[in-house]
């Protein structure tokens, strides 16, 4: 399998030191070699003229939506009115087959900023309990922002992190402390919805309540970033991760009467993708009136599948699955004069791909010493797709899920079920469950049925606000828990599945005794893969 050097993540300092002394030594030999105009990218020759101008390195913009399914924008056949993302794509290119780096929210926010899998990096799985659950993106890692720090860009973050931030019992880094030089935003969702936030943190200070929705009030911050602190001579990256349309949801009345009743769950949940799409287009038209766009790099894509099942293109699961559904995205990149335009790829490409790519397009090196398990697309993204080979297949793993790990090579994917029981305390959520259901029956709750039926206790929320607290005593309880590490290391696998997405995009044919050899190619790299996220995975049950 591909490059492979996770043994230099012994020492958790060494990588990130590593990374730095190189970036550093790099941009002291490009003002060597290359003199002023060598380093002119480095310095930002913007209101240059002549050839330096155009050595200038892009703007890097990065728009991340939240549970956003493969069918809900316009360009990707879905229901929502979205000019601007469907402007995006026709200018740039769409990728027909583009993946979130897992299927659940921080894991996959994890593999977008450092182009590894996220158990790599200290983020088994998602981290609900930030005072309870010691994961976080470990400090150590290198991250984009801080690659693109170390090449002279402005960096900024909007909008939900769920990477780890301080709390009380636990230290942990914020995004100032993985290459933020500002940031707005705060640990999860904003609450109590999209609408009227009251826990957005500027720089980790309280900002208090804030009228408007989610979507808007961070483009507002980043056109103030824009004023206010943007220097015209230095590059900039900023990073957008909307809340929309994750739950709870809202979004203004007119643009909800445009898909429903005001009350529809469907018609807000589209309401809040329109509304993004609008906040969209005022950032796009700010960068065009400070004559940034046309040296932008713009990234557009989603964290995970959707929680609804009718916006997820027919694809097999949802939301937290490792088939299809809760993995396949929308996948946009532009770049105008840079990356031809009008065009629709149809190789599998992710998001683990873009910290490569980034340094692919930009001309300068990734991180050194760390094993990355994305591929510089930057070829396919030109037009160039006979120049492009994948170092490793594209990857999924999260250990509190069954399947509990994916892989996709070409055309097909294999799915694969651990044969794991973790030591859950048994006792205790048999007791949780007993009170949540006399609650709801108490209560002559409708909420009642769907929970005997429970199937996703994760991403359920109950009305009832007795059931509601209850639910995060059953949540502390399930959650994947440190000391279940051992247990997920040592495990294997019962079963192997193999699918072909050419014919089979919703995964109903499973052809493991009709391709033999595929199946074992494919399950070899699989458990290549397993095996070297697994030994770099941090063991934090003994931190
Ligand atoms: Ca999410």
């Amino acid at each position: 399998m591909g490059r492979n050097r996770s043994k230099r993540h012994d020492h958790p300092g060494m990588t990130r030191r590593a990374f730095m002394g190189a970036a550093a030594a790099a941009t002291a030999s490009a003002i060597t070699a290359g003199g002023m105009l060598g380093c002119a990218s480095v310095a930002g020759p913007g209101r240059r003229t002549g050839p330096s101008r155009t050595r200038r390195r892009p703007n890097v913009v990065v728009l991340l939506a939240d549970d956003l399914g493969y069918q809900d924008i316009g360009c990707y056949g879905g229901p929502v009115r979205t000019p601007t993302l469907d402007h995006l794509a026709a200018e740039g290119v769409r990728f027909t087959d583009f993946y979130a780096g897992a299927p659940v929210c921080g894991p996959s926010r994890a593999v977008l900023l450092t182009g590894r899998h996220h158990a790599r990096t200290g983020m088994y799985g998602n981290v609900i309990f930030k005072d309870y659950q010691k994961p976080h993106l470990l400090e150590r890692e290198a991250t984009l922002p801080e690659v693109l720090k170390a090449h002279g860009y402005a960096t900024a973050h909007f909008g939900k992190w769920h990477l780890g931030m301080p709390a009380r019992n636990v230290k942990k880094p914020t995004p100032a402390e993985h290459g933020f030089d500002y940031w707005f935003g705060m640990n999860s969702g904003a609450h109590p919805s999209h609408k009227d936030p009251v826990n957005f943190l500027r720089n980790g200070q309280r900002v208090g309540k804030i009228e408007g929705y989610s979507c808007q009030i961070i483009v507002d911050e980043a056109i103030s970033w824009l004023n206010q602190k943007r220097d015209p001579e230095t590059p900039f990256f900023l990073n957008f991760w909307f809340h929309e349309p994750h739950d709870p949801i809202a979004a203004p009345d007119g643009i909800v009467s445009r898909y429903g009743d005001l009350n529809d769950e469907a018609a807000i949940y589209s309401g809040t993708i329109e509304n993004t799409d609008r906040a969209i287009a005022r950032l796009l038209d700010k960068l065009r009136a400070i004559d940034a766009l046309e040296n932008t790099l713009v990234f557009y894509t989603s964290d995970n599948g959707s929680y609804r099942d009718d916006r997820n293109g027919g694809l097999r699961g949802r939301k937290g699955s490792l088939y299809e559904g809760g993995i396949r995205v929308p996948g946009i990149f532009y770049w105008p004069g840079n990356i031809p335009r009008g065009r629709v790829e149809g190789e599998p490409a992710g998001v683990v791909d873009l910290l490569p790519t980034v340094c692919g397009l930009l001309g300068i090196e990734g991180p050194a010493g760390v094993h990355l398990d994305g591929t510089d697309i930057s070829p396919l993204l030109r037009g160039q797709s006979a120049r492009f080979a994948r170092d490793q297949a594209l990857y999924w793993a999260m250990p509190s899920k069954n399947p509990g790990v994916a892989i996709r090579r070409g055309k097909y994917s294999m799915v694969a079920y651990r044969d794991l029981e973790y030591p859950r305390d048994r006792a205790a959520i048999a007791k949780v469950e007993k009170e949540i259901e006399e609650v709801l029956r108490k209560a002559n709750s409708p909420e009642l049925l769907p929970w005997i039926e429970r199937t996703d206790y994760f991403y359920k929320v109950f009305k009832n606000k007795r059931a509601e607290r209850l639910r995060g005593r059953f949540m502390r309880l399930n959650v994947f828990q440190d000391s279940w590490i051992p247990t997920l290391k040592s495990s294997r696998f019962r079963r192997f599945e193999l699918y072909d997405l050419s014919t089979d995009p919703k995964q109903q044919k499973e052809l493991s005794a009709q391709f033999p050899e595929v199946a074992a190619r494919l399950k070899q790299e699989l458990l290549d893969i397993t095996a070297s996220v697994m030994a770099e995975g941090p063991d934090w049950h003994l931190m």
